[in-house]
């Protein structure tokens, strides 16, 4: 596609123009989104030494790239949220003064492509024309970049047909910030090493994102972190909808209905696990149908009812710990048309990670170019080791993914990482409770030593994707069950809690299909939950138990509440809140001194075998 191809778009024409002006590429590409542009940019990869192509047998159309061994993660520490008022990105975000920060960026970007080529990708989040989806458009010089936006979000010509000559789009800026001198070679990854030099920039209030030194994920896919969940976290609060770090499923129930749910967990808890999550063969007729793995976009349709659409394409999931037993619809996802970035290679031309097989290959090429055996000690792929894959090829995509008016949801699920104390489910009594679960989740980071575990506190997992001030999230988030309806109800789920010999005490995995069952039918009314003192909870009976063996004693285990421990969460939330100061909504105040005064009257431990 040419210049020509934008030109009945005059501002995005401009933007184009002006930003080709300030990073001096070599040529500009405007991605047509095709298959045929696709095989050529992936031809030019492996050509670079980016791509290594792997067996066409074993891995159909899928390839291996090595990321620079600096340039593996985000960088949460380089993010800014560039408000004019730095209260207004608040005290969980990096900030700058905006023009301080476009002034850097200008000089960061000043001749930064220089001996590459300028790919202009236009892209939709959320299937085009939907009345939920938005439009981006990404400059980039990375064709890595490209491959893995075209996975992952609608991009080409489609997109510039929905944008029209004045639609809005979000402009994202992108640069790997290494441009190449006359004939100097370039390298397999090219990125600004020195993590000083890298930026992650957003500013809300023009709804812009420019990006620089990173070529991995959430630094450079910019659709993803960047637009979809901070940036779109202000233009919901902005516009009165929800953009949420939330996977969506629907649950078939026996009588042929689905039920949609968000749920929202810190990381390292099996998002993508669940959102493809295979019921036990005893539960037959339940099914769990996949409409998105990490981002949810939920706006109230004229009905009044919230909608949710997945605003991603494809799914850019963690590897290591990834099998057949932890999620076999994710392995059938990822078997062809897949872009695997820092896995191991194996000696068939196919690719490993850790947790993969039960036993390991005897040899392979590890994640930084090197010969490995399981004798090196050291891992064969990064732990940040990624797929990138599209999710129509999904065993468990869900009929109505694409649907453009989303999917009903009727309830929403937080969870976290917790050994002890925090139940396997329970209801919250209302909205604000619900919220202020929501607001207090998070997982704990186990300090080895002497076995203390902190809770490393994630309000609704959006801790580093909140494009602005938590305490006014949280307040939207009240104002929204408002002006709902009906509202969905909330849950709040632990698959992770430990018996005193440091052993999981419930099984996980497709076994969560059992406290699924039970939220559903508490949403159609069919399951019985008793009140306890942080919310409502399944009695034994209450839980589907066909095909397996879980003994009631343990049930009471999993589900007990310590008085002790609930007095010491209950201040805990004080610490975590007192740094919103004043724009802390007044409902989270109430709400603790309620929890406060529920745990009182409480036994010391509230067992779900005693009458209350
Ligand atoms: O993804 C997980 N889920 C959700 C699945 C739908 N994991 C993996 C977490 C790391 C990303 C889990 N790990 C879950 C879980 O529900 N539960 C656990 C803990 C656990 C681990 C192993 C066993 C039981 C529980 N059992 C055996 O290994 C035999
Ligand atoms: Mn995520």
């Amino acid at each position: 596609m040419t210049a020509t191809a934008s030109a009945h778009h005059t501002a995005l024409a401009e933007w184009v123009d002006e930003m080709a002006a300030l990073c001096r590429p070599d040529a500009v590409h405007w991605c047509d989104g095709t298959e045929t542009e696709y095989n050529a940019l992936c031809q030019k990869l492996v050509d670079a030494g980016t791509f290594i192509r792997l067996d066409p047998v074993k891995r159909p159309n899928s390839y291996l790239a090595r990321s620079h061994p600096s340039d593996v993660a985000r960088v949460e520490e380089r993010t800014y949220i560039c408000s004019a008022n730095r209260n207004d990105a608040g005290p969980t975000n990096n900030w700058a003064p905006p023009a301080e920060m476009r002034a850097t960026m200008r000089q960061r970007f000043d001749g930064c492509m220089r001996g590459r080529t300028m790919y202009v990708i236009p892209f939709s989040m959320g299937p085009i024309g939907s009345p939920i989806a938005k439009i981006g458009v990404q400059i980039t010089d990375s064709p890595y970049v490209v491959v893995n936006m075209r996975i992952m979000t609608r991009i080409g010509a489609g997109v510039l047909d929905a944008l029209g000559s004045d639609g809005f789009f979000v402009p994202c800026m992108h640069s790997v910030g290494a441009p190449l001198a006359p004939g100097q070679a370039d390298v397999a990854w090219p990125c600004e090493a020195d993590i000083a030099n890298k930026y992650i920039v957003h500013f809300p209030e023009s709804y812009e994102i420019w990006s620089y030194g990173s070529g991995y994920g959430g630094n450079a896919l910019l659709g993803k972190k960047c637009l979809a969940l901070r940036i779109a976290s202000v233009m919901a609060r902005d516009e009165g909808w929800l953009a949420e770090h939330m996977l969506i499923m629907g649950i078939e129930s026996p009588d042929g209905e689905t039920t949609y749910l968000g749920a929202a967990f810190p990381s390292a808890c099996g998002k993508t696990n669940l959102a493809m999550l295979v019921p036990p063969s005893s539960m037959p007729g339940w099914k769990v149908r996949t409409v998105g793995d990490d981002i949810a976009w939920i706006k109230k349709a004229p009905d009044g009812k919230l909608r949710a659409i997945n605003p991603e394409a494809g799914f850019f999931g963690v590897a290591p710990g990834t099998n057949v037993k932890s999620n076999p619809n994710a392995m059938a996802t990822i078997a062809k048309n897949t872009i695997f970035t820092n896995v191991a290679l194996t000696d068939d031309g196919d690719v490993w990670w850790e947790g993969m097989t039960d036993s390991p290959p005897a040899h392979a090429i590890d994640w930084t170019g090197k010969d490995w055996t399981p004798a090196s000690g050291r891992l064969a792929a990064h732990a940040n080791a990624r797929f990138t894959a599209p999710a129509s090829q999904c065993p468990s995509i869900d009929p109505a993914w694409e649907d453009p008016a989303g999917v009903p949801i009727t309830a929403f699920v937080f969870g976290g990482r917790m050994a002890k104390d925090m139940p396997l489910v329970f209801q919250a009594f209302n909205w604000s409770h619900g919220v202020y679960l929501a607001a207090t989740m998070g997982s704990e980071a186990t300090a080895a030593a002497i076995g203390q575990a902190a809770m490393r506190r994630d309000p609704f997992a959006m801790l580093p994707f909140c494009g602005y001030n938590m305490a006014d999230y949280f307040t939207h988030w009240l104002n929204v069950g408002r002006r709902v309806h009906n509202p969905p109800r909330i849950f709040r789920v632990n698959w992770f809690r430990k018996d005193e010999h440091g052993k999981f005490i419930w099984p996980g995995f497709g076994e969560n299909m059992r406290v699924l069952r039970w939220i559903v039918e508490r949403m159609k009314g069919r399951a019985f939950a008793v009140e306890s003192p942080i919310g409502w909870m399944p009695r034994y009976e209450d839980l589907d138990w066909s095909g397996l063996d879980f003994p009631h004693e343990t049930f009471n285990d999993l589900m007990a509440v310590a008085r002790e421990a609930g007095r010491i969460e209950a201040h805990a939330h004080e610490e975590l809140f007192d740094r919103f100061f004043d724009r802390l909504p007044k409902e989270f105040v109430f709400e603790r001194e309620l929890l406060r005064s529920r745990l009182w009257r409480s036994p010391d431990r509230w067992e779900l075998a005693e009458e209350a």
